[in-house]
């Protein structure tokens, strides 16, 4: 099968973006989709996914590809109760798979998900992008948090992994994972997998762990998927053609010592999702997030694409974050997750594509 063309949406009245909207732009045939109101650890009962499907179905999208499934952080953590979580998780796997669920997108990082300074930053030609200033990371992860958090108030809007009731709770959390070392948050998440593994296999639904974003520690937390090492630790660690990667461009490559398209080359039969994210570096360490044209940042887009062009790609591909254009403002849009930006960088990426391919047949 083809790589399938996807986009991520959040969901009937919780997404500004329609599905009508999204049928528009060419070549997409899968719904990254979630059920986003499920705090982490809760069960997907059938009932509810159910719902999904039918909003769906009329407009002919799968949906394969479920970003995110949280993991509850006594998982992360290993607390005992992580064993009654992890049978949630099986759970919410085995009703997935009634509805022909092939992916699930996750990731390890402890308390904070992606982490940004800035949601609305000017780019220079009136649009805005995420922005990561790295002083302003430093010491107070109250500070971001509230940060986060001032736009789910403001705008009436939470962000996958900024669950206001885990926030709420921040100092509980930090004085739990205390004792989580690198070397117990490998063993935590291998034990996660382990546990895991057979069921995927009987369901047919691969696990593919999001890199850690940004790819370094961040307040003193650690975080495990950050370069090609420990990419290839991951993949050794459970050696299961099911304990797969979502391979995320722009993560990765905010460390610009990641070389995306080299990670593809070597693993690509274990990258089930692959996101697409291009970033501008800046001397100091900062990093804004650009539109997917190969020149405006410097992930190397093409190269990545060509990349898994070559190796006959055959999971899901997606633009991850976009610009905030035109009408998108603060108030209207979720940071990073427009309509026009992602719809351009589709336009971009199966352009590029399409040329690969044609030039191919004609050899
Ligand atoms: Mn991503």
């Amino acid at each position: 099968m083809p790589m399938q063309m996807s986009f991520r949406w959040y969901g009937e009245n919780n997404d500004k973006i329609s599905l009508s909207d999204i049928k528009q732009i060419p070549g997409v045939s899968t719904i990254v989709w979630a059920l986003h109101d499920k705090l982490p650890g809760e069960v997907w009962e059938v009932s509810e996914i159910m719902q999904v499907q039918k909003q769906l179905e009329p407009y002919g999208f799968n949906m394969d590809v479920v970003e995110s499934v949280n993991v509850h952080d006594d998982i992360k953590i290993g607390l005992p109760t992580r064993d009654m979580y992890i049978e949630n998780y099986i759970q919410t796997i085995r009703n997935l798979k009634l509805f022909g669920v092939k992916v699930i997108c996750y990731n390890f990082m402890p308390i904070f998900d992606w982490t940004r300074s800035d949601l609305f930053h000017p780019v220079g030609d009136g649009s805005t992008a995420l922005f990561y200033q790295k002083d302003m990371i430093q010491d107070n992860p109250k500070d971001m948090a509230d940060y986060v958090m001032s736009f789910t108030e403001k705008y009436n809007m939470t962000f996958p992994g900024w669950e206001p009731e885990r926030m709420a709770q921040l100092d509980e959390l930090f004085e739990k994972y205390k004792p989580v070392t690198k070397e117990k948050l490998w063993e935590n998440l291998k034990y996660f997998l382990e546990k895991l593994m057979p069921v995927c296999r009987e369901c047919d639904i691969k696990m593919a762990i999001h890199p850690d974003d940004p790819p370094w520690d961040i307040f003193g937390l650690p975080r495990l998927l950050v370069d090609e090492k420990s990419i290839d630790r991951f993949l050794n660690m459970v050696d299961d053609e099911y304990n797969c990667l979502t391979l995320c461009s722009g993560s990765l490559n905010a460390n610009p010592e990641n070389n995306v398209a080299e990670i593809v080359r070597k693993h690509c039969n274990r990258i089930a999702f692959a996101h697409i994210r291009n970033v501008k570096h800046f001397p100091n360490g900062d990093f804004q997030e650009a539109s997917h044209r190969n020149c405006d940042g410097d992930t190397g887009i093409l190269d990545i694409l060509r990349a898994y062009h070559d190796c006959g790609f055959e999971g899901y591909i997606r633009p991850d974050h976009g610009r905030h254009l035109w009408d998108e403002k603060p108030g209207n849009v979720r940071p990073g997750y427009g309509l026009y930006d992602r719809a351009l960088g589709i336009m971009y990426m199966l352009g590029a594509l399409d040329i690969l391919e044609q030039a191919e047949s004609k050899e």
